[in-house]
């Protein structure tokens, strides 16, 4: 669609990840005009830019699919039970292609601002190609975890050998047989690569800061019947998991963790560890509350780690004594503790002895210098805001986003924000986002987003604003919720901590998908309430 000499839009999507491209084909179904900008060459969101070795999701892949078309989770058939970031990505490029989405993308274009003019309440979008397009919404489906985070050590631009980020892996892959190799970090993406790089290196040294609870992922290949069986009740596995606390479908234990017997809390974490992964938090319901009950996951969890390495130094290390278990995102591996068992490989605690600087031949401590020749940073991300914060995003008044979100971000629902009609976040903070399935989420978003814009299309409205009051007790029930539990007692990056100079502020909605769920459709069914809803002037 065009006005004038400017290209416009209804709507303009950034990312096409798997929010971006349900938002451009539910918005395209609805007869708006759509167009996504996407930064990468290609089609897939953090799974294109996350392939390091060992990538997989922590969410059974049965369920970290889309659920808004039956057709498309009949057709599709999982080999694993928790897929490879490369059957991820090949599943997103299948959609893509199916739902005919490629021509309503523009790729290799990263937005680098967004514009509002309130006279026509319109926003000017342009990218780094220098293309500016006009639309009535602007929905950012930019990924939580999408501005990754290169540590400022000193002498790093020295190094003579190879640096890789996990975050942008190279495509062609990279092979460290026979080479002395590094990896900087001990998250979700230090902890599944790091097996696999220890296979194939010569010698391993895991420069760990912190030390992280990770449960194996007990990924095995799906048998026929569990997919046969899987799609004759899918139905009933997506019920379950819209009405679950993290949008898998898996309810905890019937008794809280300390009316369980003793024998009753075994089985209850033995099963849990048996499914694998994530969801060991979420055995029983007061386990991310109650810190006696969290303890007894810890003694569990204690107990199966040091059962499986060698050296109880090692294992003195390598378990975490600072967090409650699950308060940072519990990693999914596979023989993570069994690979320090490796003669190859090397413990060193940064904590202990810090990293000082990086020279031209490996990275020095304060106790020893090694000799690397390539160097891994596992070490994340400038999660929920760091993406949206390298836009120019500019609403009423002239007002950045940035400068508006400085003390910490401002959102109502992680959907709207105050002073920025018709911008939208998909899984933006103060949504629950990454604390549950991603897509389903994002499903959800999109889902909401679309009947507010046909709503406004229906009563004649031009635009749909967050309310500041909405937006400051948004802020303050995200915050009394996540006070009443042990979350905030980590230094995660939920709240900023691990980007020097964020504001603490826990980022994201706790009180469980299914109540979020509910939340954002009382608003909607009370005709968009913290909402203000303007008439074209
Ligand atoms: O990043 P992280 P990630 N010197 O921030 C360390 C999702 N994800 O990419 O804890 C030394 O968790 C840092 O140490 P510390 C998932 O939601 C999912 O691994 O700050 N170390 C930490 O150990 C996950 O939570 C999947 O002390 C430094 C590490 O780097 C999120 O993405 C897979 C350092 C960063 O860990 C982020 O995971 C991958 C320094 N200067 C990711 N700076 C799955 O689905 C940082 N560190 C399985």
């Amino acid at each position: 669609m065009s006005s004038g000499t400017e290209c416009y839009f209804d709507v303009i999507v950034v990312g096409a990840g798997f929010g971006g491209l349900y938002a451009l084909h539910k918005f395209r179904q609805q007869g708006l005009s759509v167009r996504v900008f996407e930064a990468a060459p290609e089609v897939g969101g953090t799974w294109y830019f996350n392939r390091y070795p060992g990538a997989r999701c922590d969410v059974e892949s049965l369920d970290y699919c889309y659920s808004f078309s039956d057709e498309l989770q009949q057709e599709w058939t999982w080999t694993e039970k928790y897929a490879t970031q490369a059957e991820i990505l090949h599943y997103i490029k299948w959609v893509a292609d199916k739902l005919d989405l490629r021509p309503g993308i523009t790729f290799n274009a990263r937005v680098i601002s967004a514009v509002l003019d309130e006279d026509t309440m319109r926003w000017a979008v342009t990218t780094d190609n220098g293309e500016t397009v006009v639309a009535r919404f602007v929905v950012m489906a930019t990924g939580p975890l999408s501005s990754a985070l290169t540590p400022d050590i000193p002498g790093l631009e020295t190094f003579g050998g190879k640096i890789y980020h996990t975050a942008h892996w190279p495509h062609e892959g990279v092979d460290f047989t026979s080479k002395r190799v590094g990896v900087i970090g001990t998250g979700s993406s230090g902890v599944q690569s790091i097996p696999i790089i220890a296979e194939q290196a010569a010698q391993l040294v895991v420069f760990q800061r912190t030390p992280n609870y990770s449960v194996p992922a007990g990924n095995r290949p799906l048998t026929a019947e569990e997919i046969t069986h899987a799609k004759a009740t899918y139905d009933t596995r997506r019920r379950m998991s819209w009405r679950s606390g993290g949008g898998s479908p898996h309810v905890a234990h019937p008794k809280l963790t300390m009316e369980a017997t003793p024998e009753e809390r075994r089985a209850a974490f033995e099963e849990r560890w048996q499914l694998g992964g994530v969801l060991f938090s979420k055995t029983f319901a007061d386990q991310m509350i109650d810190i006696e009950a969290n303890e007894e996951a810890r003694k569990f969890y204690e107990g199966k780690i040091r059962a499986v390495i060698d050296d109880p130094e090692v294992a003195e290390l390598l378990i975490p004594r600072d967090h409650p278990i699950g308060t940072k995102r519990i990693c999914t591996d596979t023989n993570y503790f069994q690979t320090f068992n490796r003669p190859n490989v090397t413990l060193v605690s940064v904590r202990k002895t810090p990293i000082e600087s990086i020279d031209s031949a490996g990275v020095a401590t304060t106790s020893a210098h090694y000799d690397l020749d390539a160097i891994v940073l596992a070490t994340g991300f400038d999660a929920m805001t760091g993406t949206l914060a390298k836009i120019d995003i500019v609403g009423r008044n002239g007002q950045k986003l940035s400068d508006d979100w400085v003390d910490g971000p401002r959102t109502f629902l992680g959907l709207g924000v105050d002073g920025f009609p018709n911008l939208f976040l998909v899984s933006g903070p103060g949504a629950p986002a990454v604390l549950a399935n991603m897509v389903l989420h994002a499903e959800a978003h999109v889902q909401w987003i679309s009947d507010a814009i046909a709503h406004l299309d229906q009563h004649g409205y031009a635009a749909i604003e967050a309310t500041s009051d909405a937006v400051e007790n948004w802020i303050a029930e995200c915050n009394q919720r996540a006070d009443a539990t042990l979350f905030p007692r980590a230094n995660s990056w939920y709240v900023g901590a691990n980007v020097p100079g964020k504001p603490r502020v826990f980022m994201l909605f706790i009180g469980g998908f299914a109540t979020y769920l509910d939340i954002c459709a009382e608003v909607a069914n009370a005709g968009y309430k913290g909402f203000n809803l303007l008439k074209a002037l």
